[in-house]
């Protein structure tokens, strides 16, 4: 049968994108019912930063969850999937000093050409949602949730040292520092003493560790480790150490208290206050000059076991507790000065880095545990094994660790020199910063009441109007700076006094930890959210975003779920209880970069393509959450692949709502088995694969119009519907194209999925009977469209056939496939 003449329109993108973008928009067809009709569930994407315009990699990120929501609306449930922007941060401040303007201005600018953008590409958000969480009614609310913190005891100001971005000129969380360099700048962090503001997420360390277990199975394994690694739980116990002259004792942490009676000195950090304190006259001078040294190095070096190791002694001593033996007393930068408690025993027999330092200054070595290797003193090789207790008084003899431990900390517990503990790594969560576009932190500062909360209905504290060069960094924040006096001078709200407010601002990680409660409540001004409607939509079913907030992003928004659900306004402990994490589009190899010119215009490639090609290539290239390499990809081939799909739609000769039933059976299991392979593999989130199987239900459709039952066949119209409902997951432009010329109403967005006739998935089975000599000897399944040949072969082969054969030669074989094999040997 050749191709049907008929009067096809043409695949045109650009055509088709702008019909429907605009019937989308008028429609509001992404707009959740919220009329408790059908089940809720809640598809997050991780909000942009407005940057620039959409890149590449925006264009892989959002389509991953673009395809859930797709595909969960047409599997019949009400879907929210909210659009918005983390909207203040620092290039927007940049910008404005560069062009002497107010970064609100370059802020929402990028805005409107993402959300243009975002609009093209097919994104099926619920616009009405919307948020910035740099407009007033959103910070607003930012502001009123640190009140509620500080009133919980959960913000407090303290005074130490800090990372500082000598080039970003502000303060930056331990998170934001990678590797001793800025996140952002890559310039190399130093320590600078400052006064600044802190959340008490070590508070809720252990909560945030535990609560991973309901994690487990639907968050990336590689996450969970990274936040169980960063959260860094140590257990062990504190000991207590006497100093000679000075009254109270020292506690160092020990994950290792069994190996007290090893302890032959004892480490500070040098900038912990304590180093200060106990050093002696004659050492002062060495010991300050070695200070200064200290600060010089990052954080990475200090703990480097690379690095040759320095230190001074601070000529005063410590006493051992086990043994009341005299241990000297020295600064060393390998100790941190906020881990623990800024101080350590060292037990150089098993601790390679106490080793190594008291090699450096020959310090003793002495074996506590005997693993069966050679003496550390020896070596210098620490052995840091399982072993027998040697030279450790009532340890001795023993043999395991566990004991050691516990042991040792009964034996301190009860003579109060100790006891058992738990540390962290996570210290609290640093959220001030010196820089203008940010959330100011709602305080005022007077002389006589101290900090004073800004009260609620004074909310929100707005940014005053500066620009240009006022927002210049200096090392304060401008907020400080001469041209905010007017907004920085206040009555304190408690005495009425002269007062001042605080004038940083608040991380942007702040502004992100809480804005997928507020898009449930959008425009609410009793609070940040209506509980009520956070109970309906939340937790989020499916969050979609990179890997690179694996740790900050993803611990902050888990910390701020668990305050507010101590505060009783949510009724669950964890956000999102699904969490992928797409891969990113390299391109030749390589991430795309400006430098190496290998970048990628996403705007260009849409122009070329279309977006259905753009968004079908992006899914099509790998499972989501693997990288893909733009170089590898063919977008013309995916044009091709729409534009038969198109033609199938356009082909088809019946009538809307013709019964099925009556079509070409071949086809309608090829259909029905497509939609039951789909169902697992959206559901599995393998949807590379779910785009080849709609390619494979295009070729059976066309071949069954061109060369089966014919384009009038009803099989044909069950296979284009089906197709045209998979494909609107990727490509919802042609596909919407397509449902019309299929003769339904739009949008195919509400149309409602396929369900699959079982009967259909089994390829049914006739029985064919094997004769030899005229005897029933085999009875075989065979599917009725079995050939000759292929039928022959299977009952020769049978064992039965082949034992009452017994190996004679074969004269004849007769067959009448699907039913009857007759075998006549001579
Ligand atoms: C004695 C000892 C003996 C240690 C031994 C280890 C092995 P984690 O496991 O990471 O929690 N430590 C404690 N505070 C420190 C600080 N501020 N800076 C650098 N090191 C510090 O590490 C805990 C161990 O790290 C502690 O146990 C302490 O050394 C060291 F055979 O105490 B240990
Ligand atoms: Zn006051």
């Amino acid at each position: 049968m050749s191709e049907q003449v008929r009067d096809r329109k043409s695949y045109d993108p650009a055509l088709s994108q702008e019909r429907w973008q605009k019937f989308w928009a008028e429609d509001q067809t992404f707009k959740p019912l919220d009329d408790g009709s059908r089940e809720r569930r809640y598809v997050l994407d991780m909000f942009p930063y407005p940057s620039g315009d959409l890149h590449m990699g925006h264009a892989e990120a959002f389509v991953m969850g673009d395809v859930v929501a797709r595909y969960w609306r047409l599997k019949g449930y009400d879907v929210l999937h909210p659009i918005g922007w983390d909207s203040f941060g620092l290039p927007a401040e940049n910008a404005a000093i560069k062009r002497n303007a107010h970064p609100a201005e370059w802020t929402y600018a990028n805005i409107e050409t993402q959300a243009t953008s975002f609009r093209r590409y097919g994104l099926s958000f619920d616009w009405s949602t919307r948020l910035h969480t740099s407009d007033t009614d959103y910070y607003k609310w930012t502001q009123w949730l640190f009140n509620r913190f500080y009133e919980r005891g959960l913000a407090y100001r303290k005074n130490s040292f800090v990372n500082w971005c000598p080039s970003c000129q502000t303060v930056l969380a331990n998170e934001q520092v990678v590797q001793g360099l800025c996140e952002r700048c890559s310039a190399t962090v130093t320590k600078r003493q400052l006064n600044q503001w802190y959340f008490r997420i070590t508070d809720y360390a252990d909560r945030l560790l535990d609560d991973m277990q309901l994690l487990e199975g639907h968050w990336p394994d590689r996450v969970l480790a990274m936040q169980r690694n960063w959260i860094g739980r140590s257990e062990g116990a504190y000991v207590d150490f006497v100093i000679e002259g000075r009254d109270e004792p020292v506690t160092v942490f020990t994950t290792r208290p069994d190996t007290l009676f090893g302890a032959t000195f004892f480490v500070v950090a040098p900038e912990a206050a304590l180093a200060d304190e106990i050093v002696s006259d004659e050492q002062r001078a060495e010991f300050e000059a070695y200070l200064e040294n200290t600060k010089k190095a990052t954080e990475i070096e200090r703990q480097s076991t690379e690095r040759p190791k320095t230190g001074v002694f601070l000529g005063v001593h410590a006493i051992n507790p086990v043994n009341g033996e005299r241990i000297p007393v020295w600064a060393a930068d390998y100790v941190l000065a906020d881990y623990g408690t800024g101080a350590v025993m060292a037990v150089p027999a098993h601790d390679q880095r106490d080793l190594d330092f008291a090699k450096t200054f020959e310090l003793p070595v002495r074996m506590v545990v005997d693993t069966g290797e050679p003496d550390p003193a020896q070596t210098f090789i620490a052995t840091a094994g399982d072993g027998t207790y040697v030279n450790s008084g009532e340890l001795n003899g023993l043999a395991d660790k566990v004991s050691g431990v516990s042991r040792i900390i009964e034996s301190l517990e009860s003579k109060g020199e100790g006891r058992g503990a738990i540390t962290f790594r996570l210290r609290d969560w640093l959220l001030s910063r010196q820089r203008f576009w940010g959330c100011p932190i709602p305080i005022i500062h007077c002389p006589s009441c101290g900090e004073v909360p800004v009260p609620d209905d004074q909310l929100p504290v707005e940014l005053p109007d500066l620009r240009g060069a006022a927002l210049q960094p200096k090392g304060t924040s401008p907020l400080a700076g001469p041209e905010a006096r007017a907004w920085r001078e206040v009555a304190c709200p408690k005495c009425g006094g002269n007062a001042e407010r605080d004038t940083d601002t608040m991380d942007t990680f702040v502004d992100s930890s809480w804005y997928f409660f507020r898009y449930c409540s959008p425009g609410f001004d009793g609070g940040p959210f209506d509980p009520e409607d956070v109970r309906r939509w939340m937790p989020v079913a499916q969050y979609v975003g990179g890997v690179e907030h694996a740790i900050l992003h993803l611990l902050y928004m888990r910390f701020f779920t668990k305050v507010l659900h101590d505060m009783g306004m949510v009724d669950f402990i964890e956000p999102m209880e699904k969490l992928l994490n797409q891969g990113q589009v390299i391109n030749q190899g390589k991430a795309m970069s400006k430098s190496l010119g290998n970048g990628v215009d996403l705007g260009e490639q849409i122009d070329k393509f279309g977006v259905d090609a753009i968004r079908t290539t992006v899914v099509f290239a790998g499972p989501p959450e693997e990288d893909i390499d733009w170089a590898d990809l063919s977008p013309s081939a995916t044009v091709r692949f729409l534009q038969r799909s198109l033609r199938v739609a356009q082909d088809v000769a019946s009538e809307p709502g013709v019964d099925p039933a009556a079509g070409d059976v071949a086809l309608r299991r090829v259909t029905h088995q497509t939609v039951n392979e789909l169902n697992q593999l959206l559901d599995s989130q393998r949807f590379n694969v779910a785009v080849a199987r709609l390619m494979e239900l295009v070729n059976a459709t066309r071949k069954t119009i061109d060369t089966g039952a014919g384009a009038a066949d009803p099989a044909v119209r069950e296979a284009a519907e089906a197709l045209t409902l998979g494909l609107s997951l990727f490509a919802p432009y042609v596909a919407e194209d397509m449902w019309e010329e299929l003769g339904h109403r739009p949008s195919v967005a509400n149309a409602t999925w396929p369900t699959v006739d079982e009967k259909l998935l089994v390829n049914e089975s006739v029985t064919c009977v094997v004769q030899v000599k005229g005897k029933v000897r085999a009875k075989l399944p065979v599917s009725p469209d079995i050939g000759e040949d292929e039928l022959k072969e299977l009952a020769l082969a049978d064992a039965n056939v082949q034992r009452s054969l017994d190996g004679r030669a074969i004269r004849q074989v007769i067959v009448r496939a699907p039913k009857l094999v007759s075998i006549v040997p001579v």
